[in-house]
């Protein structure tokens, strides 16, 4: 306990945490200003993302109903960008996946994350990626220009923004050019944030019509080895497509039955969208070596919790 206080009453979490509240005001501000409706999070549900990796359960029951933690708020933000009148949303999601042991120690997975999730009724991937790059180069120019003690205190001299575009790979091509590991290759090499794109994911993501396997998706990295930042992408949303794609996976269609009830009413509607990782801009931003510093109550794989 007393090394747990110790952490949470030093100056640098609070330094630390002073340029996350930076880095939040400075993002909601943007979605905001650019006409943004704010949703509040889900944190128990029916149905939550499946995820393309696999984690330990998190299930209550509950009056004889059987409801999840949130993993993402994906099938909740299609869902809510399909009403007319919500096109643009954003939600300080709260997320629990429950990542086996081993993941503890690489320094980049919590049990406890949030990400701030966004969703836009009819864009594409480059819409959001446009939007993504703006506004987390906003949120970084924010943190150099009033954060300077706080970098100072967390010898974080050298972080950098580059206002250029961020550079674009396509997963395919890395795989060929950087072997198997070619998301830390690129993100030890990089000297800014960059993309990669057209991973074959979840059954969410939009599949190319024409070219099966080819997805319309795209993750945002970190440079210095902090790698994965940001994942999205256009959504499938018609029924058969959606059927299709979770028979490929070998997922039951009655657990998400309330959602794919309204995609076979027509209900749900072409979309992109993608979530930060809250702790993740935290730990590079700050230049962390472990992410268990970048929460004052980090919930790190496979240790035992005391707050
Ligand atoms: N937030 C992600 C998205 O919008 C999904 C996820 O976190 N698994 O695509």
């Amino acid at each position: 306990m007393e090394k747990l206080t110790e952490k949470i009453h030093s100056r640098r979490m609070s330094a630390v945490l002073n340029i996350q509240s930076t880095l939040l005001n400075s993002m909601c501000s943007f979605l905001y200003s650019r006409g943004f409706t704010q949703l509040m999070p889900v944190i128990l549900s029916p149905i939550t993302d499946p995820l393309c990796h696999s984690v330990l359960d998190a299930k209550i029951d509950y009056c004889g109903q059987e409801l999840q933690l949130t993993k993402s708020m994906i099938l909740h933000k299609q869902v809510a960008v399909s009403s007319p009148h919500l096109e643009k949303i954003f939600v300080l999601s709260p997320n629990v996946r429950l990542e086996k042991p081993e993941c503890g120690p690489l320094g980049k997975y919590l049990i406890e994350f949030s990400q701030l999730d966004i969703e836009m009724r009819g864009a594409k991937k480059r819409d959001f990626m446009l939007l993504a790059e703006e506004m987390v180069k906003g949120a970084v120019g924010r943190v150099l220009e009033e954060r300077k003690c706080e970098i100072e205190l967390l010898g974080r001299e050298k972080l950098s923004i580059s206002q250029s575009q961020f550079p674009v790979y396509e997963s395919k091509e890395a795989r060929q050019d950087f072997g198997e590991g070619f998301e830390s290759v690129l993100s030890q090499r990089e000297k800014t944030p960059f993309w990669i794109t057209d991973f074959a994911r979840e059954f969410y993501d939009k599949e190319d019509e024409g070219r099966r396997g080819y997805y319309h998706n795209y993750d945002l990295f970190y440079p210095e080895g902090f790698g994965e930042a940001l994942s999205g992408a256009e959504r499938d949303f018609e029924y058969g497509v959606l059927k299709r794609k979770l028979s490929e996976r070998g997922q039951k269609e009655e657990h998400f039955a309330p959602y794919m009830e309204l995609a076979r009413k027509g209900k749900l509607c072409a979309s992109a969208g993608g979530g930060i990782g809250v702790e993740r801009l935290v730990r590079w931003v700050c230049g962390l070596e472990h992410i268990r510093e970048a929460s004052p109550f980090a919930k790190v794989p496979g240790e035992r919790f005391l707050l």
